[in-house]
């Protein structure tokens, strides 16, 4: 078996994103600021790059202050996290006004594009005010990058390769628009990229937006453009041409904007695959029941088809009473989002549904569903993801899902468990060895977990090796690598296998 190391980077790298790797807390008392790591799969892939080659960070601190927030704090001396090594003078806040900021973000981001890309018009509101503070909180953060790109040309002036500058996600699709611009005028040399974590839709879903065509120009501003998996690329490369009249390569997968030409390419994201092994090894047993469990893991948001999920086992329950008192499901929904009253419906819906389904079957001595409403601990998650029976993965529409990718790592029992994941996740393109179970069918969707429940063990075996495997091999670092690879910046003797 191999594994992956973190790739050597040849050029500094500016990351781009709407948070930084880290969150700042101010003191009520004293007003000092401290660091609290976050410890997503992205910031553990990316942050080592970000310190080796002496780059920078750009992002949203997340907290508004009303005076300007002066030095950012060094991470405490007993931070394990991969940002640990990233200094204060590596990190370059974007301090904005709460009110255009939040019409930014809850407003723009996750009213508009978040539901328009999940192709969910239904759900979109569109909103010039909106539109208007989205520009500007881009062009605020352009500017920060251009500042940041300043930092970094002065530091490494014996560097003869131009600095990388990674832009992340839907918040910032605008922003390579006015850091291109600003680097020309300024003679600032860099390499421009951009990736999207949700996906791109087709065309007659994104034509939709009054704004279409600025947030084409605003991605054609990088010189690579990077998406989960080919369809998005396709939607993309579609659009350019379509809205835009842009010249394009569907084969190669290029685009030609004003005399350059774009490179668009599938950069499927993975985990770090030996963390979540570990944590699976190291983590206490937690279920003391003998009924089997099926389990779900995600943030409350309507694009996951928790609502559906959830018909699904009352289906299953109603359809094959055998499961009764034998199986549970445990829905574990971290609260997201809560200020879009779209969320709040959810909740109040989910709610609902499982009281009414507990309602109907629960006995003495079980309940069908048991429902965490929060966020658990990795080590305690790694306990659920590595002795559930069933892994429900069902989003009516996800860029990839990381989840997914999570539980294969962390089944180490023999005899493993079972993968039911969706094919309109990007995970369930590549994930062929997964059960398939399209959400909005809910009485399939009932015989799949059947299915998955009875499958016999060497089944179970075969197809967990399968998965496990791929994950291991194109995991969180070998995304990097690829971005890398694409971008024409990796070290030479960099062969990214650290084991055999
Ligand atoms: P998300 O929509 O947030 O990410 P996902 O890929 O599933 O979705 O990642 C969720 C992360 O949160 C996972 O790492 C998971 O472990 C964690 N998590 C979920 N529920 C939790 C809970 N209750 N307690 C603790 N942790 C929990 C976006 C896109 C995805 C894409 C990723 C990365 O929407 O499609 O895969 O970015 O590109």
């Amino acid at each position: 078996t191999v594994t992956q190391s973190e790739p050597t980077i040849k050029a500094s790298m500016i990351v781009v994103s709407n948070r930084l790797p880290f969150v700042l807390k101010k003191d009520p008392k004293t007003g000092e600021l401290s660091r609290c790591a976050s410890a997503g799969g992205l910031v553990t892939a990316v942050a080592p790059v970000v310190i080796k080659g002496n780059g920078l960070w750009v992002g949203w601190p997340g907290i508004h202050s009303k005076e300007p927030l002066g030095e950012i704090p060094e991470s405490d001396p007993s931070d394990q996290t991969p940002t640990a090594g990233l200094r204060s003078d590596q990190v370059v806040c974007v301090e904005a006004n709460p009110t255009e900021f939040d019409s930014y973000y809850n407003g723009c981001c996750n009213g508009t594009f978040w539901p328009l890309f999940h192709s969910m018009p239904g759900r979109a509101a569109f909103s010039a005010d909106d539109w208007r503070n989205y520009v500007k909180v881009n062009k605020l953060f352009a500017m920060k990058t251009i500042e940041a790109l300043e930092k970094c040309h002065k530091r490494n002036t014996a560097s003869q390769n131009v600095p990388i500058v990674w832009i992340h996600d839907y918040q910032l699709m605008l922003a390579a628009n006015w850091v291109r611009e600003a680097a020309e005028e300024r003679n600032l040399p860099c390499q421009l990229a951009f990736f999207l974590h949700i996906p791109f839709p087709p065309w007659d879903i994104f034509r939709l937006f009054p704004w279409a065509d600025e947030i084409l120009q605003g991605i054609l501003s990088c010189d690579m453009v990077g998406f989960h998996i080919r369809d998005y690329c396709l939607n993309f490369v579609d659009c350019c041409q379509r809205h835009l009249g842009c010249r394009v390569d569907r084969k190669n997968l290029l685009v030609e904007q004003n005399g350059r030409s774009v490179r668009v390419r599938p950069l499927p994201i993975g985990i770090p695959f030996d963390r979540f092994v570990d944590l699976a090894r190291g983590a206490k047993k937690i279920f003391k029941t003998q009924q089997k469990i099926i389990l779900g893991v995600d943030r409350l948001d309507y694009t996951k088809g928790l609502v559906n999920r959830l018909k699904a086992f009352e289906v299953l329950l109603e359809k094959h009473p055998e499961h009764r008192e034998q199986v549970s499901l445990l829905q574990i929904s971290v609260p997201s989002r809560t200020d879009v009253s779209e969320y709040q419906q959810l909740k109040e819906e989910m709610d609902q549904l499982v009281g009414r389904i507990n309602g109907r079957f629960t006995t003495a001595n079980w309940s069908p569903i048991r429902y965490i409403f929060g966020c658990v601990g990795q080590q305690e998650l790694a306990a659920y993801y590595r002795d559930a029976d069933v892994a429900l993965v069902t989003p009516l529409r996800d860029g990839m899902n990381l989840v997914a990718k999570e539980f294969v790592a962390c089944q180490i029992n023999q005899p493993p468990g079972v993968l039911i994941v969706s094919p309109f996740a990007g995970a369930g393109e590549m994930m062929h060895e997964a059960l398939l179970c399209n959400p909005y069918e809910i009485d399939e969707a009932a015989e799949v977990i059947h299915r998955a429940l009875t499958m016999p063990e060497d089944e179970r075996s075969l197809r967990m090796n399968r998965l496990r495997r791929r994950e291991m091999e194109c995991d969180v670092n070998f995304w990097m690598r690829s971005f890398l690879k694409a971008m024409g910046s990796i070290e030479e003797d960099d062969v990214g296998v650290t084991r055999m």
